[in-house]
């Protein structure tokens, strides 16, 4: 790989090299995502939950010209500070913000390309993005679901975030062939809530199981990607019923405000841990945190599988 376009952190090359172990991790719920000084010490959060759990921390980014993997302490802590004004990379992003040299943080579309880019194959994010309410007629679709359809990554996450439309995002993950299963349980999360109501065609009931399904996903000339959903720690889960009212309120309040494009992710994650009097933030830090653990132990199983040449 061209060192000057890609760099990754010495760890991360040394563990790709030897096949140990390696989880990306996406960074623009540091910069776009959630609150100072939370995004911060959820990102470390996550590289540290990856870390006990036996393998390397991956965080992407783009800075100076360059997709990092394995983003250094300096780094993130840049993407944690609203004043440095971090842009957010969704893949398309990419190239024009490598060419003018810019800070940015990568969504889970980015990520998985960078991830993919270095071999890596397993991803932790709280939540992907997916069809917006009201798609039909705004268009806004998170290219996460492009991303998904076209690149060899899994990605472990709590759903497509609840502020979505979660039927039509699973539709869509359908019909662009992107696999969702679940692990240890029957039905889609919904992100904040344990449960969005729609059962799912695939589940797995833990790491060796997960590790066998992607293993086998990824051995079909052509895969793309596949979604390992897994709902929030038990305890922090909020009722749907509770978070319909909020998430109304965030939605109403953005198309009021005018927000359109990449801007309405955040707006409207803002608004809802505000009108929750912070519940939701609590629970997207731990869910943040869960997954990446998890995503950690399926990878210390895919590294352990008989002929895994990496993880
Ligand atoms: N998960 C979180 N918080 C976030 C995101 C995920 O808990 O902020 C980010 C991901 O990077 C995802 C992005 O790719 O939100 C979706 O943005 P959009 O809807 O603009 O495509
Ligand atoms: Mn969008």
């Amino acid at each position: 790989m061209d060192a000057a376009l890609l760099w990754i952190c010495d760890e991360v090359a040394a563990a790709l090299r030897d096949g140990r172990p390696v989880v990306a991790l996406e960074s623009s719920l540091i910069a776009q995502g959630l609150p100072v000084p939370h995004n911060l010490e959820t990102a470390l959060a996550a590289e540290e939950a990856v870390r006990a759990a036996g393998a390397i921390p991956a965080t992407a980014a783009v800075e100076g010209g360059r997709l990092l993997l394995g983003a250094s302490r300096d780094v993130l802590e840049r993407l944690a500070d609203p004043t440095q004004r971090p842009a957010k990379a969704a893949s398309r992003d990419l190239g024009p913000l490598l060419a003018a040299g810019r800070l940015a943080s990568t969504t889970v579309s980015a990520t998985m390309r960078i991830a993919s880019m270095a071999g890596v194959r397993l991803f932790a994010t709280g939540g992907i993005g997916g069809v917006h309410r009201g798609a039909s007629v705004s268009f806004d679709v998170s290219s996460d679901i492009d991303e998904l359809a076209a690149t060899p990554v899994a990605v472990v996450s709590s759903g497509a975030k609840s502020i979505l439309d979660l039927p039509a995002t699973v539709e869509l993950l359908e019909t662009r062939r992107v696999p969702i299963v679940g692990y240890g349980v029957g039905e889609l999360p919904a992100f904040y809530s344990t449960s969005a109501g729609i059962s799912l065609a695939h589940r797995v009931d833990g790491a060796e199981a997960a590790a066998r399904a992607i293993g086998r996903h990824f051995a079909i000339p052509g895969a793309g990607g596949l979604l390992i959903v897994q709902p929030p720690p038990f305890e922090l889960a909020i009722g749907s019923d509770e978070m319909a009212g909020w998430i109304e309120a965030a939605t109403l309040a953005a198309s009021a405000d005018r927000i359109s494009g990449g801007a309405v992710t955040p707006y409207v994650l803002a608004r809802v841990a505000e009108l929750s009097g912070g519940r939701t933030l609590r629970t997207n830090i731990g869910l943040i945190v869960n997954n990446a653990r998890t995503a950690a132990q399926i990878a210390v199983a895919m590294a352990a599988q008989p002929g895994s040449a990496s993880a």
